[in-house]
Parts: structure tokens; C-alpha cells; sequence
């Protein structure tokens, strides 16, 4: 039991707890930025939340506690006189003495708010990972769990005019019953990594929508606007004016109110045509704006279809490191700089590997006419029996659905990656799967799959494949079995009639060390799997898409070879310093002349 249940346990959060939404579309919101310097306590023994008998401490740190001036009073800590770091960031990338903490740790800054009258005002945090407990002038605003899902504490009650005081617990701790759980092949970052602030809306507003074009005639957005503390009979309205679109209607008892707006003669967004749209929400007394690009994608038979046409999808994995810097992404720089390499390397599609990533990486996408597959941490051997390792998930799907909704770049939900075949795995995932669908019958549901051999064939018949729409499947031929040359030999045999992609293919290349393409950990080693593999894949004909593992270098404990890795993957086609290797070449040319997957 973490000391966050503990707390939980003991009163500290009775009942039903504090939980937190999900407000769609926050980047268009009226905001205040708490980004900049937190004081920060390191608190192995959690001495803020519990006391010496492990009962509740109603004296613990979210009370930001100072003694007066002159007085002889005990506290035994002080925010003011504890050393700070920015927000976002990571604690380990910038403290030495932080560089291998995992733990509880809490953050304090304080901001002047002035609250708009018949307002609410919400605590947005971009990612806490993992565990954390939101407080606002002493008082518990939320409690969250998931390290990379976008989420919003709603503290109209406690936050007041003037000076007011933030404190934020962050529990970093890897759980065996955590998603992720123990064991992953990344670095686990603790702390606020993304933006923080605080966001206004009218007291009756716009939490959630879905608009997207109908599938069978492509001249329809339909969906719905959901408004929040709306009375039944609120008047709701989507405008494009661009189009000269408006539809209209009114909330039903839950808030929710449908819209069909006719729109024959939209520019469908695609690659080659990234057209956003400004729409236009209106419901009482809220206005949001979103950039919106509208588009079918569905599968026929084994093929993928983007606005009815047949597409393949030329990708590559990115993790959410930072370029240059380390630590997570979480700049308009950092997106940038990965955007930038994925167009240098003619890539039309990216998997955000292996959980939500910042916000400005679905929005640039969209701009830029870059297809995404998203993915939440269910990796490698979570609990697969536990039903509330389940609720855990379906919360974190429920919360990347929410968010990233209105983003005609995202096309895939990736429920998993690289699970044990095992019953309990098939029946949990294919109740994600499930859930999924029903959540969100727009996108595809996707999973990264092991795959079997027996000899020199290669066989893709998990039984899971039933439940996708697409299957991604993961091969290291060359890397961990075999050779690169070895991968001329081989066949495939699939027992889906579903659309493939190759999810991950690569080996590990230190930038700047040559040597011949049979030596281990060379450029030309890595860039010899590239060729082999490239020509292997062309054998599976409902190949439709391809990321190989991956764009740059990432930090990760389980990569220790001294010289080499030195703490990183080094699989990267370019070096954590921006330094193309020979197979990034190799997969630019594959891209260039349509040579990897077939339409
Ligand atoms: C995988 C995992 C990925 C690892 C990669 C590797 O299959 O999905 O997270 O980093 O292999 O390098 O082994």
C-alpha cells in the first residue's frame, strides 16, 4: 500500500475521494500559467501526509505552515527556505541530488488570482507522474493517478482574491499494480513534466465534445456538445464560419445536446492537405474556439482508408524525451525539433510510444498533416487479473479520449503493447478494445503484438488480433535473434485478414562509431537491420504501415553497457544530440520512394 493509500485509509480522503476531469480543448481557454519556479521537499518517509504512527498528520505540508516571526513554534519544514525547481520539469534532470529519486515529493508556489464572478476556476495539470494529490490553500482540490493523462481539479470553492498558496504531492513510486507497472524500457521522470495553470470558464460551460465527419457520406459533422451545469434546454451552438456552417440545439437532462450540421463541401484534412478549421462553440454564456480538421479513416479488408482512399502509413515511434536537453517533452521547441526530423525523414505517421504525450505534439500534427497513433501504458506484464488495474486503465483511455478527440490527426488508440498471451490478458484487453469502440466508433483500435517462430517462419496469430481493428505487431530479427541476413529467410504467416503494421523494428547504433555492418552497436550494423528488415516487410502483403523503433535516443536504467548505452537506448535513427545515423538515411529513402508497406 503506497502512503497515499495509507493517508486515503485514514480519513484523510473519505468517501468517494476528490476526483478530477478532463476538460476538452483546455489550450483555447482563458488561463493563468502556474509554469516557473516551485519550492520542493523531497519526502522519502512522508513526514507531509503521516505521522510517527502512520495516522493522518492534519499538521502535514499542504498546510504550507510558517512560524510567526519571534514565536517558539514547532514546524519542522518551510517551503519558503527549501530550494526550487521549474515547472514543467522532471526533479531528476535538474537536481543531482534528485537524479535516481523516486518517492513522494512535494512542490508549493504561490500566484494572485482574481476570480470572475459567476466563474469557475480549475487547477489544470498537464501530466504528475505518477500519484498525486492536489492542494489549495490547505484544503485537498483532487487526487490523481497516471503519469501522462492531462486532467483538471475544479477549485472554485477554495481559491480566493488575491495571494493564494498551491501545493502539489507527487508520488513517483513504481507499482506492481501500477500502469505502468514495474518495469518499463523508459526513464521514470518524476514530478509535474507539463504545464501547469489555472483555467476559467463561465460557471455553465463547454467540458466535452465530439465533432467529427459521418463515415458512409462524408458531408455530415456530427456528435455532440456536452455543457456542464447547464439546466436541460441550453442552447447550444458549432459555427464554421469559414464555411458558413452553424448548427444549433438544445442540452438535454445530462447536459449532453446532439449535433448534425450538413457539410457538403469541407477540405477534408489529410497529409498531403492539413486543413483546420476555427470552429465556434457556443452554449449560454461560454464561447470556445477550437482548429479543427475533419476526416473519415476506417478499415475495408486489410486495407486502411483515409477519406475512402487506401493509405500507407510511413512512420516512426517517438518517445516524449526532450531533444538535446533529456527529461520530458514539453516546449514548443522540443516539438519542433522531433516534427522537424520526422518531415526530413518523409514520414506522413507517428506512434506516440507507449503513453499520451504533451498536448502540442496532436495539435502540431494536426497542423502539420502528420497521422498518429496514441497509446496509453499498458506495457509488458501488468496486472492482467486485477479489475482495478482495469478500472486504471479504462480511466487513463477515458482521459487521452478526452483530450485528444478533436484531433483529426489521431487515428489509432493503442490499447497495449508487447502483453503476455495469456487468457487474462486477452480478456482484459479485449474489454479495453471494447470500451474503445464504444467511447469513440470514429478511430481504430490498435495493439503492438509479440510475434512467434517456428524455424525461419514467422507467425502472427495472438489471439487478441480478433478484437483490433489494426494489428501492430513488434520484430527485432537482426538485434535480439538472428542476424540481419538471416531475415531473407524468413516467411510470414498471419491469421488475421486485417491491416498490419510493423510497430517496431530497429537495433542499437552508437552515434559516430563505424565499423563493418556485421559489428554490433555500429551505425552500420543498425542500418543493416534497416535493409534487411525493410525488404523482409514488403513480404507480408496487408503490410499498410511501418514505425520502427525509433526516431531519437531515450533515457532508460535497464541500458547499461559502459561506452555505449551509458543509461540510454540507443536504437534512436538520430542521437539524444541530434546526430543522424546511417539508418536514418536508409528508412528516409524507403519513405521517399514509397518502398516500405503497400496501399
Ligand atoms: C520493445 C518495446 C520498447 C523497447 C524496445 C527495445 O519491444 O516496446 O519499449 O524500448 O523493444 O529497445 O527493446
Amino acid at each position: 500500500m503506497s502512503a497515499q493509500d495509507e493517508a486515503r485509509g485514514k480519513g484523510l480522503d473519505p468517501g468517494a475521494g476528490h476526483p478530477s476531469t478532463v476538460l476538452a480543448d483546455f489550450d483555447h481557454r482563458q488561463s493563468l500559467s502556474l509554469n516557473g519556479d516551485w519550492h520542493i521537499i523531497a519526502d522519502p518517509y512522508v513526514a507531509g501526509l503521516l505521522d510517527f504512527h502512520m495516522h493522518v498528520n492534519p499538521n502535514g505540508y499542504f498546510n504550507d505552515q510558517v512560524a510567526a516571526p519571534g514565536s517558539n513554534a514547532l514546524v519542522e519544514y518551510s517551503f519558503e527556505k527549501s530550494p526550487t525547481i521549474k515547472v514543467p520539469g522532471d526533479w531528476n534532470s535538474q537536481k543531482e541530488w534528485l537524479r535516481m529519486y523516486e518517492g513522494p515529493l512535494w512542490y508549493e508556489r504561490k500566484f494572485d488570482y482574481t476570480p470572475q464572478p459567476g466563474h469557475r476556476a480549475f487547477l489544470h495539470i498537464g501530466a504528475a507522474n505518477y500519484k498525486s494529490r492536489m492542494f489549495l490553500n490547505g484544503k485537498l482540490a483532487c487526487d490523481h493517478e497516471g503519469g501522462f493523462t492531462t486532467f483538471d481539479c475544479d477549485v472554485t470553492g477554495i481559491i480566493k482574491p488575491g495571494s493564494n498558496d498551491a501545493v502539489i504531492y507527487v508520488d513517483d513510486t513504481r507499482m506492481a499494480d501500477g500502469i505502468p507497472t514495474l518495469k518499463t524500457d523508459w526513464y521514470n521522470y518524476g514530478g509535474l513534466t507539463r504545464d501547469v495553470s489555472i483555467i476559467t470558464t463561465p460557471q455553465a460551460f463547454i467540458d466535452d465534445f465530439d465533432l467529427h465527419l459521418d463515415r458512409a457520406t462524408r458531408s455530415v459533422i456530427e456528435g455532440y456538445v456536452h455543457v456542464e451545469g447547464a439546466q436541460a434546454g441550453t442552447r447550444v451552438s458549432v459555427s464554421i464560419p469559414e464555411a458558413r456552417l452553424t448548427a444549433t440545439a438544445t442540452t438535454d437532462a445530462t447536459g449532453k445536446a446532439p449535433i448534425n450540421l450538413p457539410a457538403k463541401n469541407l477540405s477534408l484534412w489529410a497529409p498531403g492537405n492539413p486543413k483546420l478549421y476555427k470552429v465556434t462553440l457556443k452554449a449560454g454564456n461560454d464561447t470556445l474556439e477550437d482548429d479543427m480538421g475533419f476526416r473519415t479513416v476506417e478499415v475495408q479488408g486489410s486495407k486502411i482508408l483515409l477519406n475512402g482512399k487506401p493509405i500507407v502509413l510511413h512512420g516512426i515511434c517517438i518517445h516524449a524525451e526532450a531533444p538535446y536537453r533529456g527529461g520530458r517533452v514539453n516546449t514548443d521547441a522540443d516539438v519542433a525539433t522531433l516534427f522537424g526530423w520526422v518531415k526530413d525523414l518523409n514520414a506522413n505517421f507517428v506512434r506516440l510510444a507507449h503513453y499520451p504525450h504533451d498536448v502540442r505534439m496532436e495539435r502540431a500534427a494536426d497542423k502539420l498533416g502528420i497521422l498518429v497513433w496514441s497509446e496509453v501504458p499498458v506495457y509488458w506484464a501488468v496486472h492482467f487479473d486485477d479489475e482495478a488495474v482495469f478500472q486504471k486503465s479504462k480511466k487513463q483511455l477515458t482521459e487521452e479520449i478526452t483530450r485528444d478527440r478533436d484531433k483529426a490527426s489521431v487515428i489509432l488508440w493503442s490499447i497495449a503493447n508487447e502483453t503476455p498471451n495469456t487468457e487474462a490478458r486477452t480478456a482484459f484487453l479485449t474489454r479495453s478494445a471494447e470500451f474503445v469502440k464504444s467511447f469513440d466508433p470514429t478511430r481504430l483500435v490498435t495493439a503492438a503484438l509479440l510475434v512467434r517462430g517456428e524455424g525461419n517462419t514467422k507467425i502472427i496469430d495472438d489471439k487478441l488480433g480478433s478484437a483490433l481493428d489494426v494489428i501492430g505487431f513488434n520484430e527485432y530479427i537482426g538485434w535480439y535473434e538472428k542476424t540481419p541476413e538471416a531475415m531473407d529467410q524468413i516467411t510470414w504467416k498471419i491469421a488475421f485478414d486485417k491491416p498490419l503494421i510493423v510497430s517496431e523494428f530497429g537495433g542499437e547504433a552508437k552515434a559516430g562509431l563505424h565499423g563493418s555492418e556485421h559489428e554490433r552497436w555500429t551505425e552500420e550494423y543498425e542500418a543493416n537491420i534497416y535493409n534487411h528488415a525493410i525488404a523482409m516487410l514488403n513480404r507480408i502483403p496487408q503490410l499498410r504501415g511501418s514505425t520502427p523503433w525509433i526516431l531519437m535516443d531515450f533515457r532508460s536504467p535497464v541500458r547499461q553497457l559502459p561506452g555505449i548505452q551509458d543509461g540510454y537506448n540507443r536504437k534512436g535513427l538520430i542521437s539524444d544530440q541530434g546526430e543522424k545515423k546511417l539508418a536514418f538515411g536508409v528508412l528516409q529513402n524507403a519513405y521517399k520512394t514509397g518502398g516500405l508497406g503497400h496501399a
